[in-house]
């Protein structure tokens, strides 16, 4: 097993709780490369806040619940650190057909070139959300949700050095070029360009970026959720400990929506005709059409519905279901079919797959599910708010460009339609050059502690214990 345990070093220039001073030649490699890292957040990772004092959290152990603490830190000396989740048992693969054997303390190799394809493929995802978002500071209507999305950036670039350590320890010569090439790679490059669809899209206002955390880092809780129960131990312990993480982003994602959708419902009332633009709001079909857009990219990061690489990964350990442990009895699932919908000569109908090639959709039901719930809150909201308005989720089978829907055309009903009648309706259903326009036009900054634009509400309240008109972000050092 790897030398991982509750006590972290945080003496280390990499803190660490993996023993990384027991290993000079990985420590020299991982100590090479973090200077590279910092050019690429100096470059790449948010603009001209760089000198500014942060309230922030950073990792400082692995106990549960403890591991959080919170001060005022400039984002280049955030500490960024390699933790695994502690073991407290031996260990075991969870599924496919050797599920309960040992599980693997290193790489097979036989699943060398699987594993280190999701491996970068998860650690490709974490740069690139910091690049997305890297203006978003200029406009942000608060401290509190400026606070946040450095929160966010920092913890994505600590997720990128949780799967770089995987690459340079496991990996050896290969690891160590794909560590390099994942700083090399620009999110929206023509000929670079980050690895997934969703992390080429533009985020360039606020109400994508509590989309993008919504449902893209979404999409990372259920990848990491999965890579949780690899049979991979340290890919497993790694990404448990991301999810930890994880659950903040999602928070200010799921929060900053609503926010958004309250201040929206009041300003409808407040407008004679109901005009929440003539307020100077986000009226909600743009809401709608937002969530439509990066919900459904966020849909393609699952993979094909029918996936021969889903099914090996699967078979061979190293990716399971949502809480394959908990939730399942069955991890083997060598029987039993998935009925999906399929296009066949013009037509949709339904058609059965074995279940081991439809674990990409399995994993997709799991995270709809969970999109439901939070859009059932935003609901609430609106009901409480005394708005006439609901919000939903488009079909799964509505814009797609990756799985068996992508290269056919569904409305946001999930109904087959042509080329001609996507083409003609595409602005009311997703974002368009015109809402970003609109949307940058009512985004100013709004840097007094305690103030917010007009266009969403406040928090309820603060982070950990401070109050929402704290100095979340000191703009003089
Ligand atoms: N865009 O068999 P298929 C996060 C490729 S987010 C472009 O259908 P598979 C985060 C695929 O690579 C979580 N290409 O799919 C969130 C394959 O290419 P090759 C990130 C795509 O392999 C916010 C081909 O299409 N983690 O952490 O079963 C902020 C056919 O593939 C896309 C992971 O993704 C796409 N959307 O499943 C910060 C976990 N989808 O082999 C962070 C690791 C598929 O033909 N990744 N392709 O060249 C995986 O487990 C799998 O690679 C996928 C794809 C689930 C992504
Ligand atoms: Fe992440
Ligand atoms: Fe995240």
């Amino acid at each position: 097993m790897t030398a991982t345990s509750t006590s972290v070093d945080l003496d280390a220039k990499i803190p660490n709780n993996v023993g990384l001073s027991d290993d000079p030649k990985l420590q020299r490699a991982l100590e090479q490369w973090l200077p590279k890292y910092l050019e690429w957040w100096h470059d790449m990772g948010p603009t001209d806040f760089e000198h500014m004092p942060i309230f922030l959290r950073t990792a400082v152990s692995v106990d549960r619940g403890g591991w959080a603490n919170y001060d005022y830190v400039k984002m280049p000396d955030y500490r960024w650190g390699i933790f695994l989740t502690p073991n407290d048992s031996e260990p075991t693969i969870k599924c496919g057909d050797d599920a309960g054997t040992p599980a693997w303390s290193d790489v097979p190799g036989e699943h060398r070139n699987a594993l280190r394809r999701i491996i970068v493929t998860q650690a490709d995802t974490e740069p690139a959300s910091v690049e997305q978002q890297r203006m978003l500071g200029h406009v942000a209507p608060s401290l509190y949700d400026l606070r946040n999305l450095f929160q966010v950036n920092v913890e994505e670039g600590r997720h990128l050095w949780a799967m770089v350590y995987l690459l340079q320890k496991y990996f050896g010569r290969d690891g160590r070029d794909e560590a390099e090439e994942l700083l090399l790679r620009r999110s929206g490059d023509e000929d670079k360009p980050r690895i997934l669809g969703a992390f080429n899209q533009p985020c360039d206002h606020w109400l994508s970026f509590f989309a993008f955390t919504m449902f893209t880092d979404r999409d990372g809780k259920y990848q990491l959720a999965a890579l949780a129960e690899s049979g991979f131990d340290p890919l497993a312990r790694s990404t448990q400990f991301m999810l930890t993480e994880e659950a903040h982003h999602l928070f200010v994602g799921d929060t900053g929506l609503q926010r958004i959708i309250k201040r929206s419902a009041e300003l409808q009332q407040l407008d004679p005709n109901g005009d929440v633009r003539a307020q100077g709001g986000i009226d909600f079909d743009l809401i709608q059409r937002t969530i439509n857009y990066w919900y459904t990219y966020s849909l393609d990061l699952f993979g094909g519905e029918i996936s021969s690489n889903a099914s090996t990964f699967f078979a061979s350990g190293l990716k399971g279901r949502y809480h394959e442990t908990r939730r399942y009895e069955d991890h083997k699932a060598l029987t039993g079919d998935y009925r999906l919908p399929v296009v066949e000569n013009g037509k949709v109908v339904e058609k059965d797959v074995p279940l081991r090639t439809a674990m990409n959709e399995v994993l997709r039901d799991a995270y709809v599910a969970d999109c439901e719930k939070v859009i059932g809150r935003w609901n609430k909201t609106l009901e409480e708010s005394g708005s006439p308005t609901r919000l939903t989720l488009p079909s799964r089978l509505f814009h797609r460009h990756q799985g068996i829907y992508a290269g056919h055309h569904f409305d946001p009903q999930g109904k087959l339609i042509t080329v001609e009648q996507y083409e003609a309706n595409v602005h009311r259903w997703l974002l368009v050059p015109e809402d970003n326009d609109y949307l940058l036009s009512i985004m100013k900054p709004c840097y007094e502690p305690g103030k917010f634009a007009n266009w969403i509400a406040p928090p309820t309240k603060g982070i950990e214990g401070r109050p929402t008109d704290f100095e979340y972000v000191k703009m003089h050092d």
